[in-house]
């Protein structure tokens, strides 16, 4: 067995007796590898952040482990089947949905997750950058090869929008909204955004990539200035960190069964847990197609996902894509 290998099961043993004193001898008896090989495995595990105790004639304890995403960590008590069971996991990478789009490409099973703890060059829609400091948000893409139509797939970051929510109400309580169609709010600040990226043909989709930012353990000064005043984390409404990786875990289980919902049922209970949780719908807004920009108050949403508003001269308007901006409710 390989040095990665038995560090593997050290670590593994540990687990099993989380909370508990296992002395080095009986671990170096049952494992069969050398003590002095168990010491080295113990340093460079607490070295990746993991908090390990040791006392003398009582041996060693598993005190916490760290809050990042190493795979065999997200494995453990992820409660997905298929969703996030092949997961790629860097340190830095410039966008997951990046890499995801090539390993997609390169025919990457439906439900392969890319996470990173920091992009340099995490992105927005038409371009735009997006904030992703390392250690402090969960950044992330999925691949899915949905069976639908084209002209559907905007639907799938309805789907994802609703699962985000629920995983932060889930974890945290807090009131999390969704402005349609992509953007996740804390009040009126945006926690989380959301990239769909598409390749398809003109009838049947090859694949989807869903990036997901939420930033979770920002502070305030980890804003750019721009981003400051429209912004949020789920620290900052808190008052407290947050642990990343069951809330990570928590939104891939979610995203499995609204993702699964919608292959199976279509759009319909998609469009109700949306309407559910939205914060558009009712309030004036101004919208920002590739056409022109109107102004007027979110009706629904249909039952394709898109966005109905009415004018000022009571004309209602369709929308399948664009930017709203929400009118503060005074
Ligand atoms: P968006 O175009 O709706 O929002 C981008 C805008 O949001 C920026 O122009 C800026 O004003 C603001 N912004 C930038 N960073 C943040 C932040 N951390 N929190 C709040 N507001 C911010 C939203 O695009 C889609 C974002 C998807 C991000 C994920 S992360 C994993 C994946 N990889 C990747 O490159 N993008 C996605």
């Amino acid at each position: 067995m390989g040095n990665e290998g038995s560090k593997q099961q050290v670590l593994e043993f540990l687990r099993n007796h989380q909370g508990e004193y296992v002395s080095g001898e009986e671990m170096s008896r049952i494992l069969d590898i050398s003590r002095t090989a168990i010491w080295k495995h113990i340093q460079a595990l607490r070295l990746e952040g993991y908090e390990i105790e040791a006392q003398t004639r009582r041996g060693y304890r598993l005190v916490s482990i760290p809050d990042c995403f190493y795979p065999d960590e997200v494995a453990s008590g992820l409660k997905t089947s298929w969703l996030g069971r092949t997961l790629y996991y860097y340190d830095e990478v410039g966008s997951t949905n990046q890499i995801a789009k090539e390993l997609a490409d390169d025919g990457a099973q439906e439900g392969t997750v890319v996470i990173t703890e920091c992009q340099t060059g995490g992105r927005g829609r038409r371009g735009r950058t997006w904030l992703s400091p390392k250690g402090k948000g969960i950044w992330f893409s999925v691949i899915f090869r949905p069976r639908i139509a084209t002209a559907q797939a905007p639907q799938i970051t309805l789907m994802a929008a609703v699962a985000v929510t629920a995983a932060i109400r889930d974890e945290t309580g807090l009131p999390a909204g969704i402005k349609w169609p992509n953007d996740i709010l804390i009040g009126n600040r945006k926690v989380c955004g959301i990239l769909t990226e598409i390749k398809a043909e003109i009838e049947a989709i090859n694949y989807v990539v869903v990036g997901i930012g939420l930033n979770v353990n920002l502070e305030e000064t980890e804003f750019s200035p721009e981003v400051r005043p429209i912004a949020t984390s789920l620290l900052l409404e808190l008052n407290r960190p947050v642990k990343r990786l069951p809330l990570f875990q928590r939104i891939l289980y979610r995203l499995e069964q609204g993702y699964e919902l919608w292959q199976e049922e279509g759009f319909a209970p998609i469009q109700k847990a949306w309407k559910e949780a939205n914060v558009t719908l009712g309030r004036e807004v101004q919208i920002n197609s590739w056409r022109e920009v109107f102004k007027g108050v979110a009706l629904d949403i249909d039952a394709e996902g898109a966005l109905l508003v009415k004018g000022e001269g009571n004309d209602i308007r369709r929308f399948s894509s664009g930017e709203v901006s929400l009118r503060p409710i005074n």
